[in-house]
C-alpha cells in the first residue's frame, strides 16, 4: 500500500475492501438502478463507469441484455455518461445531462430520460418514484479512520444516494485536493412533510451541517482508488454577444441600486453554466460592485476569480466546475478559499425556501423565448432534448430577480431565439422578469402581456426578425383575444418552417 492510499483511506475495514474497478463493477447487474455522483463534470466516478461499460459490451457481444437506470446530480463527462452511452448501457437517465451520444440516444427514443428540477430529485428518490436504488457509485476525496467520508468537488445528490442505495462503491480520487476537507456543509436530511423544519440559512456563508458524509459502512462493498482529473472544460473567451449581454446586465444592476431596489453589493448571485454566464461574472470583475456574494449551483471560473480578486466575499454552491487554468488557481489558493466557498447538497443549494429568503439574483441561459416572456431552456424545435432544465427553474421561480439570456439568433441567423410562441415551456411568463439578448434588455416586471410583447420585440429581437414579429403581433391583435394575442394556426409556424427549409425566415 502506498503512503497516498494510506492517507486517503484511513479506515482499516474499508482498506480491506480496496479492489480494481473491474472487480467493483461486477456488483452492478442488468436492470439495476445506479446512483452516480457528479455535477457538471465535477466529482463523478471515473474508473467504475469505464469498467462497467466493458462488462456491458461483453454481455451484449454474448447476446445478453445489460443496461442500467442511471441517476446523478447533474451532467458528468465523457468518461462516465459518454462511455456508458457508447456501450448502449443506459436505459433510463435522470436528471440534467449534456453528453452528445446520450443526447442522441434520448432523441432517438432509445433512452428514457426524465427531466426534473434538481431540487426535487432527492425527495422523489426517497419516496420511491424511480423504484429502489441498488448501487451508489460515489467519488470522494478521502475516508477518515472512523469511516466518515470527505466529499469531492461536488456534493450534488451524493448524500441521498449513499442513504438510498443497498450497496455502495466508493471511488477515492487522490487527484482531488485533500484540503477540500472542511469545505463541505452536509445538511442532515431535510425530512419529509409535514414535519419539516426550516433550512436555517440566512446568508450564503453560514454552515448548518457537517463537513462529512456519514456512511453506513456495512453497505460499502468496494473501494476503488483513482488518480484521474475531472472534466475541466476550457471556456471560450467571451465573444462580442456575451460581452454585450453582460454589459447590459451590469448597467441594469447599477440602475436598480440607484432606484433603491438592490443594495450596493447586490444580492446573492446565481449563475447558470456556459460562456455567457461566465462572461457576466467576468464583467462584474470590472464593475462598480464590491462585497458580492454567491448562492449558486455550479461555481465556475468567473465566480472563482471574483473571490480571488476580493470582489466577492463568499459563495455557496453544490459543485466546483473549473477550466484547467482555474483549477490551478483554485488549488494554488485553496487555503485562502477554504473559508469563502461552501459546498452543499443540491437539495439545499436549489431549495426554493432559501432562494426566496436570500433574494437570489438568478441568471440563466435559454434556447428561446416568446414575445410574452415564456422561456424554453431545453428543447430544440419543441421535440429534441438539449441538456435539461437543471436548476434553472428552482432559481428562476424563487429569485428576487430572474434573468434569462440568449443571443438573439442561432445557427448563423437561421433561427430567431425570439419567437411568436415557444415550442416548449420550461419557465412560464410568471417566472421570467428580465430578458437580455445582445440587442437589448426587456424588463418585464409589472408589464401586461401586450406591453411585454412590444418591449421584447423592440429591445431583444434581431433586426432580421423584428418586422416579422411585429407583423405577427399586429395580425394577432386584430384576431381578438386581446389579453395574450395569438394566431393559433401560425404560432409555431416559424419552427415548422425551420424543420422544412432549414431557416425560420420566409425566403
Ligand atoms: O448548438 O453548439 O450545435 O451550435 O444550442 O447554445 O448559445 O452556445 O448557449 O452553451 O449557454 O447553452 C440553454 C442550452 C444554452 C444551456 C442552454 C443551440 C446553439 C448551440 C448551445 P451548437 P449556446 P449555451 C444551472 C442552470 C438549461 C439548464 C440551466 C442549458 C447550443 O444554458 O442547458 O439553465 N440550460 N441550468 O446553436 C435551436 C434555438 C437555439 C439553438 C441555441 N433557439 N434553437 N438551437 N441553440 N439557441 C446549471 C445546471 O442546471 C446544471
Amino acid at each position: 500500500m502506498t503512503a497516498n492510499v494510506a492517507e486517503r483511506v484511513q479506515h482499516e475495514g474499508l482498506r480491506a475492501k480496496i479492489m480494481p474497478a473491474e472487480q467493483a463493477a461486477e456488483f452492478i447487474r442488468h436492470g439495476m438502478n445506479v446512483g452516480i455522483s457528479g455535477f457538471t463534470g465535477a466529482g463523478y466516478p471515473k474508473a467504475v463507469p469505464a469498467a462497467l461499460a466493458q462488462l456491458m459490451e461483453a454481455a451484449h457481444a454474448r447476446g445478453e441484455d445489460f443496461t442500467i437506470g442511471m441517476l446523478t446530480g447533474a451532467s458528468t463527462a465523457d468518461d462516465c455518461d459518454g462511455v456508458l452511452a457508447r456501450a448502449n448501457g443506459i436505459a433510463f437517465r435522470t436528471p440534467f445531462q449534456s453528453d452528445p451520444t446520450l443526447r442522441n440516444q434520448i432523441n432517438a427514443g432509445a433512452v428514457d430520460y426524465v427531466d426534473v428540477h434538481l431540487s426535487h430529485l432527492e425527495q422523489q428518490v426517497r419516496f420511491g418514484f424511480y423504484g429502489k436504488m441498488d448501487v451508489a457509485v460515489i467519488e470522494v476525496t478521502g475516508i477518515l479512520s472512523d469511516g466518515r467520508v470527505i466529499p469531492s468537488m461536488g456534493v450534488g445528490t451524493n448524500n441521498q444516494w449513499l442513504k438510498s442505495a443497498d450497496k455502495i462503491i466508493l471511488e477515492v480520487n487522490s487527484r482531488q485536493n485533500i484540503l477540500l476537507e472542511g469545505m463541505h456543509d452536509i445538511h442532515p436530511d431535510i425530512g419529509v412533510p409535514p414535519h419539516r423544519k426550516p433550512i436555517a440559512l440566512t446568508a450564503p456563508d453560514e454552515r448548518i451541517g457537517s463537513p462529512y458524509f456519514d456512511v453506513d459502512l456495512s453497505k460499502v462493498v468496494a473501494v476503488v482508488v483513482t488518480d484521474l482529473p475531472d472534466r475541466n472544460t476550457k471556456f471560450a473567451e467571451p465573444d462580442d454577444n456575451s460581452k454585450r449581454i453582460a454589459a447590459q446586465i451590469i448597467d441594469f444592476f447599477s440602475h436598480e441600486v440607484k432606484m433603491g431596489r438592490l443594495p450596493s453589493n447586490l444580492l446573492p448571485l446565481q449563475s447558470g453554466v456556459g460562456n455567457v454566464a461566465n462572461a457576466v461574472l467576468a464583467g462584474l470583475q470590472d464593475g462598480p460592485f464590491d462585497n458580492l456574494t454567491g448562492y449558486t449551483e455550479v461555481l465556475q471560473d468567473g465566480m472563482l476569480d471574483l473571490i480571488l480578486s476580493g470582489k466577492m466575499l463568499s459563495a455557496s454552491a453544490t459543485a466546483l466546475s473549473f477550466s484547467p487554468d482555474a483549477l490551478d488557481r483554485f488549488n494554488n489558493n485553496i487555503e485562502k478559499l477554504r473559508s469563502k466557498i461552501i459546498l452543499r447538497p443540491q437539495e439545499v443549494t436549489n431549495h426554493p425556501e432559501v432562494s426566496r429568503r436570500l433574494g437570489v439574483i438568478a441568471m440563466n441561459a435559454m434556447i428561446e423565448c416568446d414575445i410574452y416572456g415564456n422561456v424554453n431552456s431545453t428543447h430544440v424545435m419543441g421535440t429534441k432534448m438539449m441538456n435539461g432544465i437543471g436548476g434553472s427553474g428552482d432559481f428562476a421561480r424563487n429569485a428576487f430577480l430572474s434573468f434569462f439570456v440568449t443571443p438573439s439568433v442561432a445557427k448563423g441567423g437561421a433561427i430567431s431565439c425570439i419567437v411568436p410562441m415557444v415550442s416548449h415551456h420550461d419557465h412560464t411568463e410568471h417566472d421570467v422578469m428580465v430578458l437580455v439578448t445582445e440587442q437589448g434588455l426587456a424588463d418585464l416586471r409589472g408589464k401586461s402581456p401586450r406591453q411585454r410583447a412590444k418591449l421584447i420585440i423592440e429591445n431583444c429581437a434581431h433586426p432580421d426578425y423584428r418586422d416579422m414579429l411585429k407583423d405577427y403581433y399586429a395580425r394577432a391583435e386584430k384576431a381578438g383575444g386581446l389579453h395574450t394575442p395569438h394566431l393559433l394556426n401560425e404560432a409555431l409556424s416559424w419552427h415548422q418552417r425551420f424543420v422544412e427549409t432549414g431557416d425560420m425566415r420566409v425566403k
